[in-house]
This record gives structure tokens, sequence and C-alpha cells, in this order.
């Protein structure tokens, strides 16, 4: 009978009991630093969608352990931000308490699936000793400069009432909560990541993720080559400045268009325009971004009366306003070319603007609709006819403008309007101003409130609490008051990593030396979400910290491996609402840990979009049913399908190919059901980071003392892999009375046919019946006679 709930819960507790998987530091082996994304410890308990990566990462860290490396599988919690307020206000309680509840539930959730992870280095963000160095990295970007004060328009979710960082912004909507975002002026804490730009641009080249994921991040970085060009305004003294890609294109030019909210509007609008001009700002400015930029949309603009001056030309160009041109990229201006812009030329068609053609397509290209995109030769440009395009980019450039690059990057918007979240360590005061907490005042914890609810004026629930924001000047010893905003859902996550080479440092982020020996993270198993997220600021984060000379490695992770989500059997999303959520936990109940993480793998391909199937279940039960009788059997070595499966499982677990490994465990067994001693051991420790704790059983069983995970991973021999042929015992009446040897996998009849052809055999056989033919592959035929 396979116990799963007793072999299970003892298990569990031995490797408690013996640190099984705490990670050594100095032992000089060659490291591995596994990594998965750690969890919010959200009242809902963790789920499939957490399951998957770690029983990923799981079966991979134990791997890399037998194989012989110091091997590090932390866990921690990313326990600040919305999803755990949200939960406590809703539930009326306490987030440090209900956060604090969650956790205990996670962990026992954890434990129970039995995931081997190193829960010395366990880390919370909202523990004040975590988040002083959250703060403290806050502080060195202060110092760096690259912590700013700025009043600008900022995303803002009328929800969660908190502004939000560009990235939070997903479609229009807040990542969150799916609400569609507003505007709002505000003056906010932001972190310098455009000065990252290029280094994070170049940074992806040297790692090795999914290829999706690296063009997302350059999307959303977005590095465009060009120049600035400035146009005079031709009665004002003012000049208004553009970027363009396609300074090439520069004498096409017939017309300005400014952002609506522009700060030149004001003066180039002439009076019998202003009316008609400030509507349609207004109008502009209140219509969601998105909707702004969409290609397909009809373009509006109006004229605002005034006129510019192009440089090459040197005519006189009208100048309008039109909600297609952002504020917040280039320079908020463009010049409008209609022949060679789609945008510009549906805009010139509508209202009646020149268009004047400045580059041909070379012999042979059609050209569809007036407009033509492509490279050329240029045209109606004066001095630079029949130069290339490419070439009068160049010279256009240096002759009328200046080069440059523009990234499509906006800084991090890095306050929030919310209690649950890291107090930003800085204070205003009166006489000098904005004043850093010194460091050895850190941490600056959170009060106790009362009322944590987002207030939805703009500021902070912490605002309310006067005892906390009046302090006094660490400069001037005068009245100052605390920064009453807090860090964002993605601080503590930018760099904890980092804290689990080290987690109980009291006096710096990280030991030096310990940060050399554990950095890079090597595996990085996480969802596909997040890509522009968590997955850029803590690259971001990184970086810097790595000009600081604080951390070793410029890059955090060298290796992403993504999973596809596990849907219900419905083929659906999992969610309450339609009811088809598989809860690992009722499995882990009905089945056994290791009958779900060897199920969850056999579904498919890590990476797979993959529906659960409650049907298929069963048989990895019964499988793992028929391990668990095992017992050594007095058999010759199955030596060649065994080194097979050493080199199978080997590589599939090399290639994060995690089901294809289960069908070939079942596959082994099938074939070799009476392995001896030694076969069924290293049988066992192939499968241990699959199912760990029957093979543990099993283990024990067999008379070891030691934790099988800690033995070393077997070897296969390519010699044994190379040998064609097998040598099959032949006997008579259970008698030995000859050997042959044939090919590998050779069928009965084969065997059969050169048996009776062997004079050691035919004068056992002579003149006798038989009764039958016992055959074992590669092994031993048996002849009963009569
Ligand atoms: C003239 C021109 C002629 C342009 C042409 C394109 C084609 P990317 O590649 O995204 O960087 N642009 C510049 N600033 C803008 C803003 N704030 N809002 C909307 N559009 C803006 O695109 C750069 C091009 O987008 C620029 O080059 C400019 O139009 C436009 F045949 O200038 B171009
Ligand atoms: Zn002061």
């Amino acid at each position: 009978m396979y116990n799963h709930k007793e072999i299970e819960a003892k298990w569990q507790k031995f490797w408690e009991d013996n640190q099984t998987y705490t990670a050594k530091d100095g032992t000089g082996k060659a490291k591995k630093f596994i990594l998965i994304e750690f969890p919010y410890p959200s009242g809902a308990g963790l789920h499939m969608g957490h399951l998957r990566p770690y029983v990923a990462g799981d079966a991979y860290s134990r791997f890399m352990r037998m194989r012989g490396f110091e091997t590090m599988y932390p866990i921690g919690w990313d326990a600040f931000g919305l999803p755990a307020e949200n939960y406590a206000i809703k539930n009326g309680i306490h987030p440090r308490i209900s956060t604090e509840q969650n956790i205990a539930n996670a962990k026992k959730q954890i434990k129970n699936w039995g995931i081997g992870f190193d829960w010395s280095r366990e880390i919370n963000t909202t523990d004040p000793e975590y988040y002083k160095w959250t703060q403290w990295i806050f502080l060195q970007f202060y110092k760096a400069g690259l912590a700013f004060e700025s009043t600008g328009l900022i995303n803002w979710c009328p929800k969660d009432k908190t502004g939000l960082a560009n990235e939070e912004v997903i479609d229009g909507k807040c990542e969150r909560c799916g609400t569609v975002v507003e505007k709002r002026e505000m003056k906010q804490w932001y972190l310098r990541i455009s000065a990252y730009a290029q280094k994070l641009l170049d940074g992806l080249k040297e790692l090795d993720w999914p290829e999706s994921v690296k063009i997302q991040q350059e999307n959303w970085i977005g590095r465009s080559e060009g120049a600035l060009i400035k146009f005079p305004f031709s009665k004002q003294s003012e000049s208004v400045e553009i970027f363009t890609t396609r300074p090439d294109t520069l004498f096409g030019s017939t017309y300005m268009v400014l952002a609506p909210d522009h700060p030149l509007i004001n003066k180039i609008t002439t009076e019998d325009h202003r009316t008609e001009v400030e509507a349609y700002a207004q109008a502009a400015l209140n219509k969601p971004e998105i909707e702004r930029t969409a290609v397909d949309k009809e373009k509006t603009g109006v004229f605002t009366g005034g006129y510019a001056i192009n440089p090459a030309t040197e005519e006189e160009i009208p100048v309008w306003i039109a909600d297609y041109v952002l504020s917040s990229y280039g320079t908020g201006a463009i010049m409008a070319v209609p022949a060679h812009d789609e945008r510009d030329h549906a805009f010139a068609k509508k209202y009646n603007l020149p268009i004047r053609k400045v580059v041909a397509a070379p012999a042979g290209v059609e050209v569809k609709n007036e407009v033509y995109t492509g490279e050329g030769t240029l045209v109606n440009s004066g001095e630079y006819n029949f130069m290339p395009t490419s070439e009068a980019r160049q010279h256009i450039t240096a002759d009328f403008g200046k080069p440059k690059v523009q990234y499509r990057l906006r800084d991090w918007v890095f306050s929030r309007q919310r209690y649950w979240g890291e107090p930003i360590p800085l204070v205003h005061c009166e006489k000098c101003g904005v004043v850093p907490v010194p460091e050895n005042q850190l941490p600056v914890t959170l009060p106790e409130v009362e009322k944590y609810e987002p207030t939805g004026t703009g500021e902070s629930p912490l605002a309310a609490v006067e005892s906390w924001v009046n302090t006094t000047c660490p400069n001037c010893q005068g009245p100052a008051k605390r920064e009453t905003n807090t860090m964002p859902q993605w601080a503590g996550s930018s760099w904890y990593y980092l804290r689990y080479t080290d987690p109980k440092n009291n006096v710096q982020l990280a030991d030096k030396e310990k940060l050399k020996y554990w950095q890079p993270v090597d595996v990085y198993f996480g969802g596909m979400e997040h890509t522009t997220l968590h997955l850029l600021y803590s690259r971001f984060w990184n970086q810097f910290l790595y000009d600081q000379g604080i951390v070793t490695v410029k890059e955090p992770y060298l290796l992403r491996i993504p999973h596809g989500i596990i849907l219900g059997p419905d083929g659906e999303k999992m969610s309450k609402s339609r009811g088809n959520v598989v809860n690992p936990d009722d499995v882990v109940e009905q089945y056994g840990a290791d009958t779900l993480r060897m199920y969850e793998m056999f579904l498919g391909p890590h990476g797979d979009v993959i529906a659960w199937n409650d049907n298929g279940i069963v048989g990895v039960r019964r499988f793992l049913e028929r391990v668990s009788a095992l017992v050594p059997k007095q058999e010759e070595p199955a030596k060649r399908a065994l080194h097979k499966l050493i080199k199978k499982i080997s590589q599939d677990l090399e290639e994060y190919k995690f089901n294809t490994s289960i069908a070939a465990f079942m596959e082994f067994l099938n074939n070799n059901p009476n392995m001896n001693q030694s076969d069924l051991e290293t049988y066992l420790k192939l499968l241990s980071p699959f199912a760990p704790h029957i093979t543990e059983e099993l283990w024990s069983r067999l008379g070891h003392q030691t934790s099988i995970h800690l033995e070393s991973w077997p070897k296969y021999d390519e010699e044994q892999l190379k040998e064609e042929n097998v040598t099959i015992v032949v006997q008579v009446m259970g008698k030995v009375r000859d050997s042959i040897v044939v090919k590998t996998g050779a069928s009965e009849e084969e065997v059969r046919n050169l048996v009776m052809s062997s004079p050691n055999i035919s004068k056992h056989v002579e003149g006798k019946e038989i009764l039958k033919v016992i055959y074992v592959p590669d092994r031993l035929i048996n002849l009963v006679i009569k």
C-alpha cells in the first residue's frame, strides 16, 4: 500500500530537521543559483501558476545539487504593494497581520508540495531589516542624481487611487485592477531609468533569454536614431525644435504639428484662432493616450494661425496642433512630411495641405496612395538631389540640425499614494529643502496606523499620521516633515535575489564575497508577464548597483526559462467565477505531492499553455504505486536500457524537458520490473528530482541513512550505449545450456530460430516437444520441453 500522506509528512520533516536544502557559503565548489519569482502572499493562497515554476526549479536544483554544484534555491515573500493591501482593506484586517497569516498559509502549501527551498535564506520585503536596504538603495539613486522630484502629468488609477508608472499601464488600463487610467498633474518622485536606456539594450545581447522577451524589452526601450532640427517661427523670435528619424525628407516638410500641450502653443497661436485651439487642446488632453495614437484613427487637428520657416526651403509653413503628436516623445513637435509619412499624409489630405515628394523610389518599386516611406534618391531637394536617402540623412543633419538618439523609455514614476509600501527615506525641511535620511538612521519604519485606506486626494494615508510626519531635519535640526509617499510594488522585488546571498547581513546589503560567489542567477524560472516590469526594473537596479561597485556582475539573470499557464480542465483560464479552478492542495490530499508534481510535468512541455486533465492523473498515481512496491531482485543488470535512461533523464533536465522524462521512467519500469539493488538505486536517483518523497522512502528502505537528494547523479557510459549486441543466456528447463550473441532488441522469433540451429541446444531438445518459450528481451531465453 502506498500511503502518500505518511511518507510525505515523514520526509518533509526529515528534510527540515536535517537542513537538506541549505546552501552553504565557502565550500569552494562551483555554484548554481536557481531562482523563481517570489510570490505575493495573497489571501487566496498559492495556485497552479505558482506550482509550475516551483516544481520545475525544484527538479532542476535537485539535479544540479546531485551533479555536485553548491546549489541555492531560495524563496521569500514579495509582501508589500497593492494586492496585499487591497486584500487587507477588503477583509478589515491590518495588512501586516493578514500578510503574516497569508505567508504562514503559503509556506504550509509549499512544504506540502515537497519543494526543496532553502528556508534558511527566507526573506520578506516588509521586514524592516529587509526594507532598510531597499531604502538604502533608493538613497544611492538619490545621491547619484537618479532619484528626482518633478511635477508632470502622470498616470493615475482612479480605483487604486494612486499614481502609476508607464510600465503599469497595459493597453491604457491599470496593470493591477484593469481600470482605465487617467492623467493627473502631480508632483512625484521618479527614478531616472532613461539614463540606463542604452545600457539596458546593450545588456540584452549577453543574455540567454527567450527571443520574444528580449524583443519586448527592446521595443519598450524603443531606440530611434534621428536628428533634432530647429524651425524658427516666422513672426516671433522663438523657434521650435523637432525630432525626426527622416532628416533626409526635410525639403518635403510642408507644415508642422505641435502636441496639444506643447509649451509654445500660447506663443504661436494668433488671436483669431485662440478659442478653437484651446478647445481642441482641452478635448485632446482628456482622451486616453492609447486612443490618440491608434494608427487607424481618423486624424484631427486645428491650425494655430502661426507659421514657421522650413530651414531648408526657407518657406513659411503653417503650424498646427494635433492629438497624434505626443508631448512625451521627442520634443513634442514634428515636421510633417505628407509625401513620405502615412499619418502626415492622411492629415494633409483631410486639411488640404501641400504634399511635396522629395524621395524617388528605386526603379521597379511601386508607390501606393502617393505615400512612399522607403529609401530612395532625393528629388526636389536643391543641392541634395540625386543623393541616396541614407547619405542625405547624414548631410542634412549636419547642415541643419544635430544627431539625436531618442528612446521611448520614460522615467519611472516611483512614488505611490498608498500605505503598504516602503517609506521613501527623505524629509522636507523648510530651510534645507529635501534632505535624505542619514544611512545610519535607516530603516524609516512604516508607522502603525488606524486608517490605511487610500485617500484619493493624491496624498498618502501616511500624511495623516502627524506624530510620524513631523520630524527634525537631519541637516539643521529644525522642524521638518517626512516624505509621505511610499515606494511601488516593484521596489522590493528589484533586488531581492541579491539579498538571498546574505539574508541576515545587518551592515550591508550583502557581503561582497558572497555576492561574488553567487551572482549571477544561473536560471530564472518565471512567467511571460512582467517582462517590461519586474524584469526590466531589476535589470536597471542591478546595472546601477554594478556601476556603484556594490554588485559584481552587470546582468542579474543569465538564463530565463518561461512557463506556459495551466488552464482549467475546460481549456479556459482558471477562475473562481468559472468554477474551473484545480487547487493543488486538493490534489496533494487525494493523490500525494509526488503524483501532483509528476503529473503537472507530464501534462506537456514546460513552456506550453496546457489544460489540466483530471483523468490522466490516475496513471501517474498508479506508476508511483508500482514504484512504492519496488524491492531489489536478483536480476542481471539492465545495462543498456539503464544507461539509455540515465542519458535521457540527464539531457531532459539539462534542457528543461520534464514531460518526456516521465514517459521514459514509465517505459523503463514496464520493461524492467525486477531490477537488482544497484539498478534500483540508480533508478531511484534519477527519479528523485521528480518524486522526492517516494524515492527518499525507498532509498531508506534499501538501507541508506542519508538523503538520496545528496547522492551523486548517475553517470552513463557511452560505450554501453553504443553496444549493438547483447549476450543472451539460453536455458533448457531452467538450466543454462548456452549463450548466444544477438542484436539488442531482437525479437523472440529471431532468437528462437538461432537457438534451434545451435548444436549445443539441439542435442537437448532433439525429439522433444517444446511446450513453452520464456523470453526476456536482451537477457535470456528458456525452453520448456516435454
Ligand atoms: C519627419 C518624418 C518624415 C518622419 C517621414 C517620419 C517619416 P520613431 O521611429 O517612433 O522614433 N514623431 C516625432 N516625435 C513625435 C511625437 N512626439 N509624437 C508623434 N510622432 C512623433 O518615430 C519617429 C518619427 O515619428 C519622427 O520622424 C516624426 O515623424 C514622428 F517621412 O519626422 B518623422
Ligand atoms: Zn533643514
